[in-house]
């Protein structure tokens, strides 16, 4: 059994960047659903600092092609600051979202670290949606629809610029898996950024093994991998708990599989659990799913295999 580096647990209760208030709830969820007993029981040391604090949401419309920003950049720069300083520490940070746009504080605050360690970092986006909006072209104005375009420099100054000048990280980074839904302006700019989509048609042409033995490609000992797993990732027929369900996900053996394949590599330092809505679920069910899979990141083998 791998040995893994001691968690710190940070609760992100936001949904400042999302089109459903909910998510906010996210990290009672997860903590409900047995999230830490689960990690106690892999043998994995567990700190729960908590949950971070942040502005209300006030649920109001987009300016300037943004709903919240100056939310979403306070909820973010206190993120960044926890996650680096549980690096710093020696630590596995998992960030309890929270919608999607933690995301770009949390990786932000990787991206230094890896810098300063001269570790390689590659992000894993597991999720239904790119991410890769602008202001420009965004059809909702909900920032959890921009943060891989942020973090790769598109955006505004106060999200591209958190960690210092130059965009935290390129999109030959980035590898997204599961992919169904991309809004027409936002595929360009995909295509124009070259970033690495694994989506559902790959996936059923290819398989889910070959499909993450090449979104692992390249990766050595010194990677750092940093998942970024958004719940809608996964099949709404299982995970009916997040705001944007889009049908035809990977279903449970499929996620498993992910889960397991990356827990093999060894390499995972930092994970976030976002877009969980616990308004939006059955008995918690979806958390209970994502505590499972979280399970299998940790090593946990439905297979005889450990
Ligand atoms: N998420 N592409 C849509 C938008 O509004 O930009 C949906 C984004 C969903 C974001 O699930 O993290
Ligand atoms: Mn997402
Ligand atoms: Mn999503
Ligand atoms: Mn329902």
């Amino acid at each position: 059994m791998a040995v893994f580096r001691p968690v710190s647990l940070i609760g992100v209760p936001t949904d400042v960047g999302a089109g459903h208030r909910g998510a906010r709830l996210g990290p009672e969820a997860l903590r409900i659903a047995g999230l830490p007993e689960a990690l106690v029981a892999r043998g994995v040391e567990v700190r729960d600092v908590g949950n971070l604090q942040g502005p209300r949401n006030p649920w109001s419309g987009p300016v300037h092609g943004y709903r919240h920003l100056d939310e979403v950049v306070a909820w973010n720069r206190a993120l960044m600051e926890a996650t680096y300083a549980e690096l710093a520490d020696g630590r596995l940070p998992i960030m309890l979202g929270g919608d999607h746009c933690l995301g770009i504080g949390s990786i932000t605050a990787v991206a230094r670290w890896c810098r300063e360690q001269g570790k390689q970092l590659r992000v894993l986006w597991l999720d239904a949606h790119s991410d890769f909006n602008t202001s420009e072209v965004t059809p909702s104005g909900n920032i959890h629809g921009m943060p891989v375009a942020c973090l790769c420099g598109l955006g505004p100054d106060a999200l591209t610029r958190l960690g210092g000048n130059a965009p935290a990280i390129s999109p030959q980074q980035v590898r997204q898996i599961g992919i169904r839904s991309v809004d027409a302006e936002e595929k360009r700019l995909i295509k124009q950024h070259h970033v690495d989509v694994y989506d559902m048609r790959y996936i059923d042409e290819t398989g889910m093994k070959r499909t993450l033995q090449q979104a692992l490609a390249g990766i050595d000992a010194n990677t750092h991998l940093h998942v970024s797993f958004d719940v809608d990732f996964l099949d709404p027929s299982i995970a009916p708990g997040v705001g944007t369900t889009v049908p035809g996900g990977p279903n449970y053996r499929e996620a498993q599989l992910v889960m397991e394949m990356i827990a093999d590599t060894g390499l995972m330092g930092s994970l976030d659990i976002v877009e969980l809505n616990p308004l939006l679920d059955h008995h918690n069910k979806t958390a209970e799913l994502a505590v499972d899979l979280v399970e299998s990141l940790f090593g946990k083998s439905t297979l005889m295999r450990g």
